[in-house]
C-alpha cells in the first residue's frame, strides 16, 4: 500500500506564540528576533511583514527599513519550546508514529488513517484553540510532498495532494522549491534548462545521472513523489524522560575522523548532563541527518546503563556504523532515555574504578572554568558549534 504522509507545521512559529499573548498584534507586521536588539536578527516573521520583503534572518536594521511598522519581540526560547513539547505531545498521543522533525514540524504516517483531511481538520481546530497559534497542514504520498502541500497553501491551510495529482498542483513550482534541491543544484538544472518540477518529470533520467551521478535519480524521485525509502525513527512511546544533545554542523562533514570527534562531542555533552543529574540511562538513540534532506534514527535498550562518555560514545558509534550511508552529513543527535538514578553501591560509582574518577575530575575542572576546557585529545582543535534554534530532526 502507498504510504500517505502527513506534515503539521506551524506559521511564524515564535511570532504566534507572542501573538497568541497580545492579540492586538493579529494581522500586523510583527517580527520575533535574537541577538541584541541591534545587530541581532529577526528569526520568525509574521505574514503581514512578509508582504514588505521582511524575511527571517534578516538583520534587524534592515527589517526597520523595510518595515517601520513592525513591532519586533526579542525571542524567548523557553516559551516556544514548552508550546512545541505541548503541541507534539498531543500529536504523539493522537497518532501512532510521529517524528518530530524540528521545533514546529512535525511528520505523521497517516497510511492507515481513514479520512486525513477530515483529521487534520480536527487536529489545526484542536491546535488553534488550545494554543491560538495558526498552523498549516500538507499531505501527500511522501515527506518532501507532503512539505510541498504545505508550502503552497500556507497560512493557515489545509492541503492534500495525491499521487495523481501531483503534476497538476506542483508541476509549476521551480525545482529549488522542491526541499532537498538547493540553490545550487537549482541552479545546474536551470543550465541544462529543467526549470520546473514538470520538466524533471520529463527529463530523461540517464541525462540527469550523467550529470549529477546518484542524486540525479534522486531529484527526480523527489519531484514524483517517490522518496517514501523509510518512515523512520524511534518509535513513539519512547520513554520520554531522556538526556539529548544534538548538533547542526558548521559545515557538511564527510571525514570518519570528524564525524567521530563530533559524535564523541555530542556524547561528551550527554555524559556531563547524565553525571551532573546523577541519572544513568539504560537506552540510546542517535539520529543522523545528511545534506539532502534525508536522516534516519536508531534506538537501543541494554541490560547495563550507560553512564560514562566513553560508553555512551561507544554505543552511539556502533548505532551509527548501523545507519550511516555515505554522504555529507549536517546534523548528529546523541540521545540517552531509560533514566534511572545512579544507585551508590553500583560498581560504577565506585572510586577504584579509573573511568569514572577521570570523568568525575574532567566534570570538575569543566564546572568551574567552563565547559570543554579540559578536552579528549581527540576533540583538540574541533570548531565549536553555537545555533540559536533548536536543529530540526531532534530525537526526543
Ligand atoms: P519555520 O517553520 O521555518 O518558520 P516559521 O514557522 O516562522 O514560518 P512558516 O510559516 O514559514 O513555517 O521555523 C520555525 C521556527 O524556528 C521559527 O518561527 C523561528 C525558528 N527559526 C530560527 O530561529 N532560525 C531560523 O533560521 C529559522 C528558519 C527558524
Ligand atoms: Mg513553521
Amino acid at each position: 500500500m502507498n504510504k500517505k504522509i502527513m506534515l503539521v507545521d506551524m506559521d511564524a512559529f515564535f511570532v504566534s506564540c507572542e501573538v497568541a499573548a497580545r492579540p492586538k498584534l493579529r494581522g500586523k507586521p510583527v517580527g520575533v528576533c535574537t541577538g541584541p536588539q541591534r545587530g541581532g536578527v529577526v528569526a520568525s516573521v509574521s505574514y503581514e511583514a512578509r508582504k514588505y520583503g521582511v524575511k527571517a534572518g534578516m538583520p534587524t536594521f534592515k527589517v526597520r527599513d523595510l518595515c517601520p511598522g513592525i513591532t519586533l519581540i526579542p525571542a524567548d526560547a523557553i516559551k516556544y519550546a514548552y508550546i512545541s513539547d505541548s503541541i507534539m505531545e498531543y500529536l504523539k498521543n493522537k497518532f501512532e508514529k510521529v517524528e518530530i522533525f524540528s521545533v514546529d514540524e512535525a511528520f505523521i504516517d497517516v497510511t492507515n488513517v481513514k479520512d486525513p483531511i477530515e483529521v487534520g481538520m480536527e487536529v489545526k481546530d484542536h491546535i488553534k484553540k488550545t494554543f491560538h497559534t495558526p498552523l498549516t497542514i500538507g499531505i501527500g504520498p511522501s515527506r518532501v510532498i507532503a512539505k510541498m502541500a504545505c508550502e503552497v497553501s500556507k497560512p493557515d491551510g489545509l492541503l492534500e495532494i495525491k499521487e495523481s495529482e501531483l503534476l497538476d498542483k506542483l508541476g509549476h513550482l521551480e525545482v529549488y522549491e522542491i526541499p532537498g534541491i538547493g540553490e545550487r543544484s537549482g541552479e545546474a538544472l536551470r543550465s541544462m534548462g529543467i526549470r520546473t518540477v514538470q520538466d524533471l518529470w520529463e527529463v530523461d533520467e540517464g541525462l540527469l545521472t550523467r550529470k549529477f551521478g546518484i542524486r540525479g535519480k534522486w531529484f527526480k524521485d523527489l519531484a514524483m513523489g517517490k522518496d517514501t525509502g523509510f518512515f523512520t525513527l524511534l518509535e513513539n512511546g519512547a520513554p520520554l524522560k531522556s538526556i539529548g544533545h544534538s548538533e547542526t554542523f558548521p559545515r557538511d562533514i564527510i571525514d570518519e575522523e570528524e564525524i567521530k570527534n563530533y559524535t564523541l562531542y555530542l556524547c561528551e555533552k550527554v555524559g556531563r548532563r547524565l553525571r551532573k543529574h546523577k541519572v544513568m540511562g539504560y537506552g540510546i538513540s542517535v539520529y543522523i541527518r545528511y545534506y539532502d534532506f534525508t536522516g534516519n534514527g536508531i534506538s537501543r535498550k541494554f541490560a547495563k546503563p550507560l553512564f560514562t562518555t566513553s560508553e555512551i560514545y561507544n554505543s552511539a558509534l556502533f548505532l551509527l556504523n548501523q545507519i550511516r550511508e555515505i554522504k555529507p552529513v549536517r546534523l548528529i543527535g546523541v540521545s540517552v532515555f531509560a533514566l534511572a538514578p545512579v544507585k551508590i553501591q553500583l560498581s560504577i560509582f565506585n572510586d577504584d574504578c579509573k573511568e569514572v574518577r577521570l570523568e568525575r575530575t574532567l566534570d570538575k575542572i569543566n564546572d568551574t572554568y567552563g565547559d570543554f576546557t579540559v578536552r579528549r585529545a581527540r576533540l583538540a582543535g574541533m570548531q565549536s558549534i553555537h545555533h540559536a534554534i533548536p536543529p530540526r530532526g531532534i530525537p526526543r
